[in-house]
């Protein structure tokens, strides 16, 4: 491993070395957190896939254990690829995996521990049985996209049921499978949903969210008071997408409640950087997490040169927004453990084109949280109705073009020159009698090395800037940035890839580039202890 790794997390899960990719399996038993992740222990690139195993009490601090899944059988002895943990209902955690087998199929396994007493558990073994699911011509399965079992769930008649990713020619699929005794699996004649032209759905997650409160809901629950999540990872645009929807558990169909994942429209959990992502019940603390990869924005040289590629973001809390039209994510709690010395800053007004820094804290390893209240809304330019597409319209207006109400915002990871720094900022448009919030991540002028990605994401943020205070939360961690907006209805995470703006000569600044003042309400930013990951 190269010495100097100015670009590893303090406290974003990653491996000590080598290539991570998609989280699995996550759970809580007996108290205590499980997360296993696609792993390749030969190398910073993709390959030799197992499923690598750390377990935590608090989501922020890990303990890493031996490979939980390893080839071993014909059935996966190509690869044990993505999938996910069912608790059942005695308590009982089972993993259901993919598997690659001797002709390169993808087929479904499963794996229960060997021993139900250790909480860590660090045995797992598999079915002799297996493949429980595979691609025969019969059921006409796609043997090279058939993978990723989500969590099963119990339908009112007992029998269990699992979704797997799929496509037939461009068409993606959540194919459906039951089972009475969750060994003997068939094939539903009707996949639980599918979307036209999507190509591949990777990583299916399908899990309940109440309607009035932000508890999590346990998969198999019956209430009535439950809306329904289906998020498709796809391959061809590698962003995980969802919908929110009605499910039928008679029919075993689900509705979403509008619009489609057929195309580049569709919400996300992220608009930036966030892939192969997958939630669990928490019910240690009812609630719902969401995992997700954040992969990097480096060259593949670059990886193998510094040993090691892929971060997991920080573990969100995920509830549905009292609007009932999309999900909201925040941190979990226990990340706010990690912060240490606060700079905070008396509340202001951000006049324009003013900068303030945010001194007294380790900014290459921060929390931040801003927060702004509009008074005068005179200087909002007006929105042009061709501007559909908020990525693109953040890129032609990055963080140095000026504006009327906006950038406003965070600049994070700045050297002190201001030849490197990322932007997260708002701009406020006047749209007939309402006003149209665009939250973007700039990444621009992130690094002076230009071999990295710095494409500069954003997304239209649904806050009525008149009535409610517009916040913005960052973490900051050395190469990532993972950014809030409104109180988590929309994420942008970053990673990003600084030459003079590392360690302790990193900045933190507020500001206002546009040309009308804005109102900064809070400052709070804290420098972050280094969690023990490895
Ligand atoms: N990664 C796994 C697959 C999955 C993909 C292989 C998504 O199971 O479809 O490492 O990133």
């Amino acid at each position: 491993l190269k010495t100097h790794q100015p670009y590893r997390t303090g406290y974003h899960f990653q491996p000590r070395k080598n290539w991570m990719n998609d989280p699995n399996g996550p759970m809580i038993y007996k108290g205590l957190y499980h997360f296993f992740y696609q792993y390749n222990p030969h190398g910073a690139v993709w390959g030799n896939i197992v499923w690598a195993h750390s377990t935590s009490t608090d989501l922020v601090n890990w303990t890493p254990h031996k490979y939980a899944i390893s080839p071993s059988q014909p059935a996966d002895i190509n690869g044990c690829w993505s999938g996910s943990a069912t608790i059942l209902p005695n308590g009982k955690p089972v993993i259901l995996y993919t598997g690659i087998d001797p002709q390169n199929k993808q087929v479904q396994n499963m794996a229960v521990p060997k021993n139900l007493s250790d909480p860590f558990l660090l045995e797992w073994t598999k079915l002799s049985q297996n493949p429980l699911m595979e691609p025969t011509t019969i059921n006409s399965i796609n043997a090279s996209s058939f993978r990723d079992p989500t969590t099963a769930w119990q339908g009112t008649d007992g029998r269990w049921r699992v979704i797997i990713g799929s496509k037939i020619k461009r068409k993606g699929l959540a194919i459906l499978y039951r089972s009475k005794d969750f060994v003997r699996w068939t094939k539903a004649q009707h996949p639980l949903h599918s979307g036209k032209n999507t190509g591949m759905w990777e990583c299916p997650d399908f899990f309940p969210v109440s309607i009035n409160s932000s508890t999590g809901v346990d998969t198999s629950s019956i209430s009535k008071t439950l809306k329904y999540v289906l998020k498709l990872s796809l391959d061809d645009t590698k962003h995980d997408y969802y919908t929110i929807g009605s499910y039928n558990r008679e029919k075993d169909t689900y509705v979403p409640d509008k619009g489609s994942v057929d195309n580049d429209s569709g919400l996300r959990y992220d608009y930036g950087k966030f892939y192969a992502s997958k939630t669990f019940f928490d019910n240690a603390k009812n609630r719902r997490i969401l995992w997700g990869w954040i992969n990097e924005s480096s060259s593949v040289e670059h990886d193998i040169e510094k040993g090691w590629s892929g971060v997991q973001a920080i573990p969100r809390n995920v509830w549905l927004d009292k609007s009932g039209k999309q999900l909201l994510q925040w941190p979990i709690a226990e990340i706010e453990k990690q912060r240490i010395k606060p700079g905070h800053m008396s509340s202001r007004e951000l006049k324009g084109g003013s900068k303030v820094e945010v001194g007294g804290i380790t900014a290459s390893q921060a929390d931040v949280e801003i927060s702004f209240k509009i008074s005068d809304f005179k200087k909002a330019e007006v929105f042009d109705e061709s501007w559909s597409n908020p990525q693109l319209l953040c890129s032609q207006r990055g963080a140095s073009v000026k504006g009327g109400l906006g950038p406003f915002g965070l600049m994070v990871l700045a050297s002190k020159g201001m030849e490197e720094y990322t932007a997260v900022f708002f701009r406020i448009f006047k749209r007939q009698t309402k006003y149209v919030v665009l939250m973007c991540s700039d990444q621009s002028r992130s690094s002076l090395d230009n071999d990295n990605d710095k494409t500069t994401y954003g997304a239209f943020l649904d806050v009525d800037p008149v009535h409610e205070k517009l916040s913005l939360r960052s973490l900051i961690d050395h190469s990532i940035v993972e950014s809030f907006g409104g109180g988590g209805k929309v994420c942008i995470t970053a990673r990003v890839y600084p030459t003079l703006a590392i360690d302790g000569e990193a900045h933190l600044y507020a500001f206002n580039k546009g040309t009308g003042s804005v109102g900064m309400t809070t400052l709070r930013a804290w420098s972050m202890k280094k969690a023990k990951i490895n």
